[in-house]
Order: structure tokens, then sequence, then C-alpha cells
């Protein structure tokens, strides 16, 4: 790199935070911006770097022109003309995810998937950590990258994105896996094919590829080296009988569902990816089976939040996409001896919700159906009863009048929240809340 030069970090949130404290420590010159106005926390980012020149409101053609390499936060779309230009003219383009690559030391599990990352992220972080592995967790989920370089480390597991892998070239995982893959952020891709080819980069130059049996798209190219499968297929490795419900690797018993805290068909893949990777690690097998099994999930993911008068209430805010409401309505529905109402909708981001059609049909007492694209989803649901509601409250109120003993009450929204709220996790919490107004009457 041209020593007069600087690199121009876009995008100042987390990430972009995380490699501004990350080059400068390098002691590399950097130059940041952000195309909005006046992006949050800004004061304090000045404070914390005087030297960094920023500017805010839109991209400085001088700068882009200028500077020796963009790195590019995983919420900037590298397809931007201003950015994309830049690649035309043959500047290199990355982001966090490849700074971070091309300094780690230690083993990299990369893991990737529509649904599931973070649980599966979470869970085989707390087995790397029963094994003394000291991992550095994070990614996608929770502390950017960057933050994660520690001399300590033995281990790192990363949740990795669609976007983040987008700008990522050197990751060479240890070991990568992609859980699964259904449609999602189609607002920034131009065609589920683009969206897959961005989620099969986390492959490139891996040692072990695990990939699920059931979802082909999931699976990497005949040159990895090392390929392991898990799901429900009898060729998978890492397998659930469903008629035992056993889960097997290769044949030998490794758990009964019966000893899992968690439940439902999803969480049992999400568990064999987990083993299966572990093992790819070789982490020791007991301490793994005791953590898996002691797990009881994340907040937001099918989290059981009431049970009153023989109703269930569940939060799924989590389920930001049709595959992960399709997981959690199945699920719950065929666990049940009652009905799901179901509480959904929100942003769509381009999804074809008529995947819900016939599981709503099966399953559903009826769809409270709030947001900003709840008359497409009312159409992709039409063979159940639904209903349009103007927002949680009513959604809840309305629950509480139509269930019955035995039912389930599920949010699980198939939808982004950030027509209504600040993210999946206010969602979530204003659900809980409002149901707790109502039951507790
Ligand atoms: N910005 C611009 N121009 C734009 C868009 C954004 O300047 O066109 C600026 C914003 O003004 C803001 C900053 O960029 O100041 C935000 O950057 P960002 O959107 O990349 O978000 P970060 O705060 O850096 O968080 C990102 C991930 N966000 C996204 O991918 C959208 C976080 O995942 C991740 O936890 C974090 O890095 C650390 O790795 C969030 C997410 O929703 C949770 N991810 C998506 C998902 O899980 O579905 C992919
Ligand atoms: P991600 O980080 O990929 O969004 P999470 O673990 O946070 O994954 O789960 C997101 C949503 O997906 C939740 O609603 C959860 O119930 C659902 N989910 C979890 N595992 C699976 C799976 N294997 N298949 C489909 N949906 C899943």
């Amino acid at each position: 790199m041209a020593k007069d030069g600087f690199d121009l970090v876009i995008g100042l949130g987390v990430t972009g935070r995380s490699v501004i404290r990350y080059l400068t420590d390098q002691g590399m010159p950097v130059r940041a911006l952000d195309t909005r106005a006046e992006p949050a926390g800004l004061e304090a980012l000045q404070a914390e770097f005087p030297a960094v020149k920023i500017h805010t409101g839109g991209f400085k053609p001088g700068w882009m022109k200028k500077a020796n390499r963009l790195i590019v936060s995983p919420g900037v779309a590298v397809a931007t003309p201003a950015i994309a230009e830049q690649i035309v003219e043959g500047k290199e383009v990355i982001g966090d995810v490849e700074l971070f690559a091309r300094a780690a030391s230690e083993p990299l599990v990369g893991i990737t998937g529509s649904n599931a990352k973070s649980t599966v992220t979470t869970l085989l972080g707390q087995v790397a950590d029963a094994c003394g592995m000291n991992p550095g967790i994070g990614g996608n989920l929770g502390v950017p990258a960057l933050d994660l370089l520690n001399d300590d480390a033995r281990l790192y597991v990363l949740e990795l994105s669609s976007f983040q892998l987008e700008t990522t070239y050197s990751l060479s995982a240890d070991v990568a896996t992609i859980l699964n893959v259904s449609q999602d952020h189609l607002d920034r891709y131009a065609s589920f094919a683009d969206y897959l080819a961005a989620k099969q980069r986390i492959y490139d130059g891996c040692q072990v590829a695990v990939w699920n049996r059931d979802d082909l798209a999931t699976r990497p190219p005949e040159s990895v080296p090392k390929q392991i499968t898990f799901g429900a297929h009898p060729e998978a490795d890492y397998r659930l009988d469903s008629e035992s419900g056993q889960l097997l690797c290769r044949g030998e018993l490794l758990l009964s569902l019966s000893d899992l805290a968690l439940t439902g068909h999803h969480n049992a893949m999400n568990i064999l990816a987990v083993l299966a990777i572990s093992d790819a690690l070789s982490l020791n097998r007991d301490k793994a089976l005791a953590t898996v099994k002691a797990f009881t999930g994340l907040e937001h993911r099918c989290q059981l939040v009431a049970d009153k008068g023989g109703v269930r209430w569940f939060n799924d805010s989590k389920a930001t996409n049709v595959g992960a409401t399709l997981a959690a309505l199945t699920g719950i529905g065929e666990s049940i001896e009652g009905k799901v109402i179901l509480v959904a909708g929100g942003q769509g981001k381009g999804q074809d919700f008529s995947p819900l059609a016939e599981p709503a049909r099966q399953y559903l007492r009826a769809g409270l159906l709030m947001g900003e694209d709840r008359s497409l989803l009312a159409q992709g649901m039409s063979a159940a009863p639904c209903e349009l509601v103007t927002d949680m409250q009513a959604a809840v109120e309305r629950a509480y009048a139509l269930a019955q003993p035995g039912d389930a009450v599920l949010l699980s929204p198939a939808c982004a929240s950030f027509d209504m709220y600040k993210g999946f996790a206010d969602r979530g919490n204003d659900f809980i809340r409002r149901v707790q107004e109502v039951c507790d009457d």
C-alpha cells in the first residue's frame, strides 16, 4: 500500500468503528464516511479518534478516488454506484471479515445460512468454551470480528452474513458451514441465485465443509477436501432418525431428542450441525453432548413467554423470513393439541409468502397480520382466516380473545421489524410486555 495514502472506512456503525480501531492500532492512516448526515454516536467516535477525518452526508468523491482501499460495512451495498465505480477502476474493496481473516492465526469456524446462524454459533461457542478453547465468538452476531482478535483465543467461531461474505476473499476457514438456505434479503440481491452465491463464498479455501443433506443449496463445490453432512436424509453423516427420535453419527447413537431441552425438528438439525463441527474440530465429544443437552435456546427464538389457561405464548420475533416462520409454525403446530394463532407481518423484503399457505391452512386458528406488508402476507396465507391489525397491542388482545385451551399464540413475523421497531429484540420485548398485560389481569 502507498505510504502516503489512507484507507477509507465506509459506514460508521458497529463494524466501521471496529475497523477504525483496528487500523489505527496498526498505525495505518484512516478516514471514514457515512452517507447519513448524522449517524448515531458521531461525537463519541470523533472524541475517541481525533486524528481520523470523518465525512458525513454522502460519499465524498475525492476521498473515494484517493483512498488506497475501501473497507465497506455490511449494511452498505457494494453495488452502490459510488463504490461499484471504484471496483471497476481496480480499487481494493473489502470488509471487516477480510481484515480479520488476514490477521487471525488460530483455527476459524465460519457459520452462515438463512436461519439458525446465531443459535449454532452460540451453542458451538459454548461447546468450545467447555472444552477450554477460550473461543472468540461473534461476527454478524454480537461482537464484530476484528474486536475478537485476541492472543489467548485458540479458536474463532464467526457467524457470517451474506453481506459480510460478499466482501471477504481470504476466509479459508478450518470448518465452514451453510446451515440452510431460503429466501431472504431479496431487497438487496437481484435474484435468489445472487444471494446463494454470496452464501457459497464461505466455502472458498475451507478445509472441512459441513452441509445440510436435506438442502442441496448448502452443498459445497467438489473441490472442498473434506465434506460432512447432517440432516434427516438416510445418507447424512450426522442424522436425525425421526422414527426413533435419535441423533446418530454414522449409525452410532449420540443422544435422543428427549435428552434435549430444545424442541422441534429445526433445533434437532441445529444440534446435529454443532456436533458435526465439534467433531471436525476434534473437541471432546462427551463435553459437547453435555453442553448441547443443557442448552435452552436464545431469547426471541421460539421462546416460551407465558402459559396461562391452557394457552402457551411463544416469542419468535427473530423469525425475519418465511423459512424461520415455517419452521416455528410447523414445529409448534405439530406439537400441540389445539391450533396456532400466528402474529406476523412487517417488512417483507420482497419474499414470496406462498410457502406459508399450506401450514397456515393446516395449523392456524387465525393469522393476525400487522405492519407494512400485512396485505401481501394475507394474500400468501389466504387459505387460513386472517385479520389485519393495527399494532402489537391489538394483535395480542385479539389473540387473547380468540385462543382456546390447547392453543399456542406465536409471534413469528416472517418479516423484518424496521417499519415499526428498532429491531427484532424491540419487537419481541413489546410482544412480551403486551402478553404480560393480558395474562396478568
Ligand atoms: N450506512 C451508510 N450508507 C448506507 C447504509 C448504511 O452510510 O447505505 C451507515 C449507517 O448510517 C450506519 C452504518 O452504516 O452508520 C451502519 O452500518 P451497518 O448497516 O453495516 O451496520 P453495523 O452497525 O456495522 O452492523 C453490522 C451488521 N449489520 C448489517 O449487516 C445490516 C450487524 O448485523 C452485525 O451484528 C454487525 O455489523 C457486527 O458484525 C445485524 C443484521 O441485521 C444484526 N444483520 C443482518 C441479518 O442478520 O439478517 C445481515
Ligand atoms: P439467524 O442468526 O440465522 O437469524 P437464529 O438462530 O437467530 O438464526 O434464528 C432465527 C430464526 O430462525 C428464529 O425464528 C428461529 O426459531 C428460526 N430457526 C432456528 N433454527 C432454524 C432452522 N434450522 N431452520 C429454520 N429456522 C430456524
